[in-house]
């Protein structure tokens, strides 16, 4: 037989035992290994598991442990309870290890929910040792585990220690009891239909465990704009069976309540957070939750923003807000996490000193340190909300004695709502990354969320998930790869992008080095070519901001109090937030980094409209003017996103035929989905600035017809 002939039919085999995915798996397929591969890990692989200890999660480690190795190599593992009787794989706490074997030298110093993976041998014997930190670190560390499996990497010689950045690693579902979710893009709640949880929790189930092999151990189950009878008396045994279904892969609930219950549930006539009767219905309360939840993480809050209930009603600050709740959490052992989003949404847009970016720290920084240890402020990645570009928000270098956290949006709200490919872990680690220069330089946003900069013993990584009932939970195929992505960066924020990605495409699509090398790099390229098809320069995403956040909509952010104001008029565009001449925003930074955002002469192209308003005819870095640079940019994201479709085609044969076809046809939409952008934002441009396109595209539009031109006929 020829070879290419040989090839071929080796393709179809492969590739077909693969059909029918629907990508439920995610990145936990457990696809068998190349047989060759896994006999010869077979030898050196005990066929016993023991685990030491009995509750909950320890099973939950042993079965997964046995699942994957049965999956993946064919290894089946008989339970055990005797550890020295042969070569096992022994699965406990340090306690239990000190315990019950302190022949075997577990490391120490290991943070809460942090593992250690070790193969010792001893005569012939091997143990491979899963010891955590507690008993979610020896789950964690059997995904960890069995994530080397799937990436390909040996597991003969095992010696890993890991602990997480941080100790919060949350997300939150926007999901509404009725069974809708707030800009979700993948069906209906996993959690809730007709104001009841559903009567089947599989898929919550099923969730927990996609996000225990993340590290993620915290979930918020109800939508921040939060509907106050979640805390009604006869609701509560609804979210207690929710925690009962995430237990076992140790996801604590969190719930989202609004500061307007005492009133609207409790029936009391004020919610006044400095009334004691306001105080003492959150204490009644917190302890009627924690009876049916004992192991609720605490409650999620959004107040005095977009229409929400509020301290201002009585004229209170947000401290005193937080407190209330925090002080009812805390002999619970719960946390009260409190969103900074807030701002005046009927800002004056006619005066040019108004400005929605300099809310959160104007409303947060004079409170530092007037909460109590037990609340945790949590910040949106940007000053505004969640556009294709921003800055750092400034209020994470604004808390020294207050705990805070990153919220990052995963669900992709202005981001092409999992119908257009945007790999977000770029963009999440330029935050991350950035350095604040607070309290000194060397200081990035990581370190600051992270409790590591002021020394605070909480703080961390919270993700906005909204996975919903679709098969493959993101909405896209692709999609995926951006809860995969928050959760790894939440545990390490160090990890790269591209390591990310790798890895996301390999245990999600195999390990054929052409298939991972594509995905990868579409991945990696995808955010940029995003930004530029839908507003570079940090003009932000320039959509429908007071509707559906989807598609080219550049007024409907104009004269309006929203304050997502680009400005663009026929002379110039941008937002001046400069201390000289603008808003003033940039002076919320430390002055280092405040000094970079207000001279145009350093201040970086990519947000350069973001800090500044801007004659069209002002040159960039790049020497371009600023008009020229707008068109060019669009035409170049459009372009790019046009060449996704030949590189899936790529792939044809080497991924499953189902989710093959998935993608490209949702890459092929994109393409289109780009020129529709490219030629909206730039024929406004045209049509406001009068400046033609040096290059003579803009407003030509070649092959293209008007439909109402058209007749139809036959
Ligand atoms: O981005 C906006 C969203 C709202 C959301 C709000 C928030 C939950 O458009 O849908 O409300 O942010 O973060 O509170």
């Amino acid at each position: 037989m020829p070879k290419p002939y040989l090839c071929a039919v080796f393709a179809l085999l492969s590739a077909s035992h693969l059909d029918g995915e629907t990508g439920y798996r995610g990145w936990l397929r457990y696809a068998h290994l190349d047989e060759t591969k896994a006999r010869d890990e077979r030898k050196y692989l005990p066929t016993a598991v023991v685990p030491l200890g009995g509750s909950l999660l320890i099973r939950s480690a042993q079965q997964e442990l046995s699942r994957g190795l049965s999956e993946m190599l064919g290894q089946t593992l008989q339970v055990g309870s005797l550890v020295p009787s042969g070569s096992a794989f022994v699965l406990g706490t340090l306690g239990e290890f000190h315990r019950k074997t302190p022949q075997f030298d577990v490391a120490e110093g290991l943070l809460p929910d942090g593992y250690r993976l070790k193969t010792l041998e001893a005569g012939t014997k091997r143990y491979v040792i899963v010891a955590g930190a507690n008993e979610r670190g020896v789950l964690y560390g059997v995904f960890a585990l069995l994530r080397k499996v799937a990436l390909g990497e040996s597991i003969r010689n095992l010696d890993v220690t890991e602990s997480p950045y941080a100790p919060i690693r949350w997300v939150n579902q926007w999901d509404n009891l009725d069974g809708s979710i707030e800009r979700g893009y993948a069906g209906r709640s996993i959690f809730w239909e007709g104001h009841h949880a559903r009567s089947v929790l599989s898929r919550v189930r099923d969730y927990g465990r996609l996000l225990a092999s993340l590290g993620v151990n915290g979930c918020s189950i109800n939508n921040v704009n939060a509907d106050p009878t979640v805390l009604a008396s006869d609701f509560i045994p609804e979210v207690g069976r929710i925690a009962e279904a995430l237990r076992p892969w140790g996801v604590q609930v969190v719930l989202a309540v609004d500061l307007g219950s005492p009133k609207v549930v409790g029936g009391l006539d004020t919610f006044d957070p400095l009334d004691p009767r306001v105080a003492a219905w959150w204490k009644a309360k917190a302890d009627e939750v924690y009876w049916a939840v004992p192991d609720l993480a605490g409650f999620v809050m959004k107040a005095d923003s977009e229409g929400r209930a509020g301290p201002s009603a009585y004229g209170r600050t947000h401290a005193d807000a937080a407190n209330v709740v925090a002080r009812a959490l805390a002999p619970h052992g719960g946390l009260l996490f409190y969103r900074a989003f807030v701002y005046d949404h009927h800002l004056d847009w006619r005066n040019l000193k108004n400005d929605r970016a300099r809310a959160a720290y104007e409303n947060f920084h004079p409170l530092d340190g007037r909460f109590d240890s037990n609340v945790v402020v949590q910040i949106k990645n940007g000053p505004i909300d969640f556009q294709v570009r921003e800055p750092a928000s400034s209020l994470f270098g604004g808390l020294e004695r207050t705990n805070q956290a990153i919220e990052l949006e995963i669900t992709q709200e202005y981001m092409g709502q999992a119908r257009q490919l945007v790999y977000l872990v770029p963009m999440w680690k330029a935050t991350l990354d950035f350095d604040m220069q607070t309290p000194r330089a060397g200081t990035p946003v990581k370190a600051l969320v992270a409790g590591k900069a002021f020394d605070r013993p909480l703080g961390g990584f919270v993700g906005v998930a909204n996975v919903g009932l679709d098969d493959n939970w993101a909405g896209s195929q692709l999609s995926q790869a951006n809860l995969y992505g928050f959760g790894r960066l939440a545990w390490n924020p160090d990890l790269s992008a591209r390591r990310i990605a790798e890895e996301w495409t390999r245990l999600t699509f195999g390990n054929d080095p052409k298939v991972v090398a594509t995905i990868t790099n579409m991945l990696l390229g995808s955010w940029r070519i995003y930004e530029d098809y839908t507003g570079p320069l940090g003009l932000q995403t320039l959509t429908d901001i007071t509707g559906n956040h989807y598609g080219p909509a550049l007024e409907s952010s104009e004269r309006n109090g929203w304050g997502q104001w680009h400005r663009a008029d026929a002379r110039g565009v941008g937002m001046d937030r400069s201390v000289a001449t603008g808003t003033g925003f940039t002076g919320q930074y430390a002055p280092a980094v405040a000094a970079r955002f207000e001279s145009l002469g350093i201040c970086p192209d990519n947000l350069v409209l973001f800090f500044h308003h801007l004659p069209y005819t002002t040159r960039l870095h790049n020497d371009e003017t600023v008009i020229q640079s707008i068109y060019d940019l669009h035409y170049q994201g459009a372009r790019r996103a046009s060449e996704y479709v030949s590189e899936w085609k790529s792939l044809e044969g080497r991924v499953d035929a189902e989710r093959y076809r998935q993608v490209l046809s949702q890459l092929e939409y994109q393409a289109g989905a780009a020129e529709l952008w490219r030629d909206a934002v730039t024929s406004w441009f045209l049509r406001a600035s009068g400046i033609p396109d040096a290059k003579g595209r803009v407003g030509r539009h070649p092959g293209r017809f008007e439909a109402e031109k058209m007749t139809l006929e036959g």
